[in-house]
């Protein structure tokens, strides 16, 4: 089998060598038995995704129950149907750990709808009001900007809804954005319910904007934008996709970007991914697992300094152009 990976003219091109079992006419004994299919993947632009990571945060912490939410919202819902896809706004209430009724939206963007095989990508929107790990305590109960908690995610799929908008894979693609990930329970609170955390999601999985709705599989995207950021493989990933995890962690590789995707296991996340497994659709959390903090997370999480200095285009980029790698070669078995 033959895989090259080549750049020309903005375009990734895998050639792919494929067994030839099609209808074919009996091959004469010259014929190889392999035929080479190119398939262009897009390349992902990173000024793009940085664009959006920083419009986001232009409009402020994008918490539940505040108009800067309310306004990222409408942002985001707009920007995904100028690319093409159907939109669909889920409005709805959770309960935070401490009582409080949250507003929130879950936005999901789908393309091709017709198509039966789907994949979805998401992110967290929302962004976290506690900076309770930051080291000066003064500051636990701000708000965090959240460039990298959030906004990365959301920004790399926008880049994506971009490139599906110019030329769509052969399957379809649900990009959702879901909401009150980060309103999970603080250390001051007596609770430490592990449920406190990923509200949109669970809201979702309960009632999904399409009932009976499935996708082949789902990739979560969290803190995907920091620089020199490591991600192994999170091992609820590992248990519910492990072949997932092992085609993404593949073809970034495969793509020189295995300083950013290390082939070793990280630890157990509570994040999106679970609540969407537990609902059925098999899914992988890229998101990074350092082993140098305390966290496991970058330095800054759930500080103050989650801001823009830490956003990195390289990183972006690994990311980006995996995923995208992994989404037009999806029906490709190589
Ligand atoms: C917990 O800390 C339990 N989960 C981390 C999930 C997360 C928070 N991702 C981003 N912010
Ligand atoms: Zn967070």
């Amino acid at each position: 089998m033959m895989k090259t990976v080549n750049r020309k003219a903005g375009y990734l091109i895998l050639i792919v060598g494929l067994v030839a079992c099609s209808a074919k006419s009996v091959k004469n004994s010259e014929e190889k038995d392999t035929d080479s299919v190119s398939i262009e993947v897009p390349s992902f632009d990173t000024d793009s995704a940085y664009a959006y990571i920083e419009r986001q945060v232009q409009f402020g912490f994008r918490v539940p129950n505040t108009p800067a939410h309310l306004a990222t919202a409408d942002y985001l819902s707009s920007e995904l149907a100028r690319h093409g896809a159907v939109v669909e706004v889920q409005q709805g209430t959770v309960t935070a750990y401490d009582g409080t009724e949250l507003s929130i939206r879950n936005i999901i963007g789908s393309f091709s709808l017709e198509k039966k095989n789907r994949i979805l990508l998401f992110a967290h929107w929302d962004s976290r009001p506690y900076a309770d790990n930051d080291p000066d305590k003064s500051k636990h109960r701000q708000p965090i900007a959240g460039a990298d908690d959030g906004a990365s995610g959301v920004g790399v799929l926008l880049e994506i809804a971009r490139q599906i908008g110019k030329r769509q894979p052969d399957t379809g693609v649900d990009i959702a954005f879901f909401d009150a990930e980060d309103y999970g329970v603080p250390y001051w609170s007596e609770s430490s319910d592990e449920n406190t955390w990923a509200l949109g999601t669970q809201y979702w999985t309960r009632r999904p904007h399409k009932p009976g709705y499935r996708a082949r599989f789902g990739i979560l995207l969290d803190m995907v934008g920091g620089a020199g950021a490591q991600f192994r493989r999170e091992l609820f990933s590992k248990y519910y996709a492990s072949g997932i995890v092992a085609q993404v962690w593949d073809t970034a590789k495969r793509l020189g970007y295995g300083n950013y995707f290390i082939e070793e296991d990280g630890g157990y996340v509570t994040d999106d991914h679970l609540y969407v497994n537990r609902y059925g659709i098999p899914s992988i959390d890229i998101i990074p697992c350092h082993r140098d903090t305390e966290t496991g997370f970058p330095p800054y999480w759930h500080t103050v300094d989650d801001t823009m200095r830490n956003i990195d285009r390289s990183t972006l980029k690994a990311v980006g152009q995996t995923v995208l790698t992994v989404l037009y070669l999806s029906l490709i078995h190589i």
